[in-house]
């Protein structure tokens, strides 16, 4: 039995979203947003993360990765994920979604959904 609970982003976004459509996918992104945020401040942290990536099975994240995740997917510059740059990020780890890869594309499709 296969244990490895890693998610693999490439396989499972483009099935998930076929499977949900855009709005629900975008929803279930925003449920993973509230699950890794940090409660207080509504961001996504290195702190929260480090403490709640163990719910989706990431465990093995190293602090070197999480540093990168953040710093890849903060546009604003703030040191910390909104959920709007959150969506974004998982959006650019799937190469095979359906989406333009480009930053500013990525963005105003998914502000119409959020
Ligand atoms: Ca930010």
């Amino acid at each position: 039995m296969e244990l490895d609970v890693t998610l693999d982003f490439e396989d499972y976004f483009p099935s998930m979203m076929e499977r949900l459509g855009a709005e629900g996918f975008i929803g279930e992104l925003c449920n993973g947003f509230q699950l890794l945020m940090d409660g207080e401040r509504g961001l996504i942290t290195f702190e929260s993360l480090k403490k709640n990536s163990v719910i989706l099975g990431l465990n093995d994240m190293g602090d070197d990765e999480i540093v990168c995740m953040l710093s890849e997917g903060d546009l604003d510059g703030d040191g910390a994920l909104n959920q709007v740059e959150f969506c974004i990020l998982m959006f650019r780890l799937s190469p095979g979604l359906m989406v333009d890869n480009n930053i500013n594309s990525s963005r105003q499709w998914m502000e119409e959904y959020i």
